[in-house]
């Protein structure tokens, strides 16, 4: 009977268990499709999800896990807004014995903090960004512009960093300005407008690096505004592989892209349901794939597939 019981337990799975999710905001479509994914991830493994929107701010994070661990959730998922100042608060859902999983964003802590977390290597990123803007421009010379993400975020930081080690020795490529677009197509416009007028009115602009897709969007909008042609006159790689960065490959307005996939919940429940049912202590960093995308790739396929997705 004891084993009865227990494999009984087994299949059940995560059903019932209920989890706290301090989400970020809505700043880039990336995180919306990652919202969406996770709701949908918790709803069909039977979860108890509850949503906590941050609005981009790290205090209204740090209050929502207090509130989770105050209502004794089974474990919390933080995509943490900055990396920054987290000991306080996870050391409280420690002592609780509430694991703690982090989504796609990395933070500046001891690692017994967190269970694990499930991410991408954002310096891969950058690399894989880079190389391929170190392969597209050859011997010509190239006047690099970069829209930088949230500061103080693990991506802006780790995203900055594996671009320029990319660049790092090529003397036909410099960074000419960089400054940060928080992450959103409004902030990418906006900055990317002062780049624009700052440099001739972009002439003197031949690629423009955004760390994620929806302020490229943004940059594309001025790009156009000025006159110039996005795609041609300036060069523009991101990252992410959202819906609207395919339409903008292709129609020509955008040159590459590296994927993040939005299912960070899916290999974050699997670890904490392996946990709870075997004991088994998950990886510290479960990396995700950074995959390029080209206007070869078949954009619009690539943009169709992903609002079948959900995005
Ligand atoms: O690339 C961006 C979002 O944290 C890695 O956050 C993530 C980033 C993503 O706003 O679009």
């Amino acid at each position: 009977l004891g084993s009865l019981l227990l494999s009984a337990a087994w299949a059940e799975g995560l059903d019932g268990k209920v989890i706290g999710f301090s989400q970020i905001g809505s700043e880039s479509g990336w995180r919306a499709a990652e919202t969406s994914v996770t709701k949908a991830e918790a709803e069909a493994r039977g979860i108890d999800l509850k949503f906590a929107d941050a609005q981009q701010k790290q205090e209204n994070q740090i209050k929502a896990i207090r509130g989770f661990v105050a209502q004794g959730v089974d474990a919390i998922l933080v995509a943490p807004v900055v990396a920054t100042g987290w000991e306080e608060v996870l050391t409280e859902a420690k002592e609780a014995n509430i694991p703690v999983v982090l989504l796609d964003r990395g933070i500046e802590a001891p690692e017994d903090l967190y269970l694990t977390s499930v991410a991408s290597d954002q310096v891969v990123e950058g690399r894989v960004a880079g190389e391929w803007l170190v392969a597209a421009v050859g011997d010509k010379p190239c006047n690099v512009v970069e829209l930088q993400g949230t500061v103080g975020s693990s991506p802006a930081i780790n995203r900055k960093q594996g671009f320029e080690e990319a660049l790092a020795g090529k003397d036909n490529l410099a960074i000419i300005r960089s400054q940060t677009g928080d992450f959103t197509r409004s902030k990418g416009k906006e900055v990317m407008e002062g780049f624009l007028k700052a440099e001739g009115g972009g002439a003197n602009i031949c690629a423009v690096y955004a760390h994620n897709d929806d302020m490229a969007v943004g940059a594309i909008q001025a790009i156009k505004d000025a006159g110039l042609k996005p795609g041609a006159d300036i060069l523009v790689v991101s990252i992410d592989a959202v819906p609207d960065i395919f339409s903008a490959m292709a129609t020509g307005e955008a040159n590459a892209t590296v994927e993040l996939t939005p299912n960070m919940a899916g290999p974050a429940f699997d670890a904490l349901q392996a946990y709870w049912d075997a004991g088994t202590v998950p990886p510290k960093f479960i990396i995700t794939e950074s995959k390029l995308y080209t206007p070869t790739d078949d954009p619009q396929g690539e943009y169709e597939r992903r609002k079948d997705l959900g995005y």
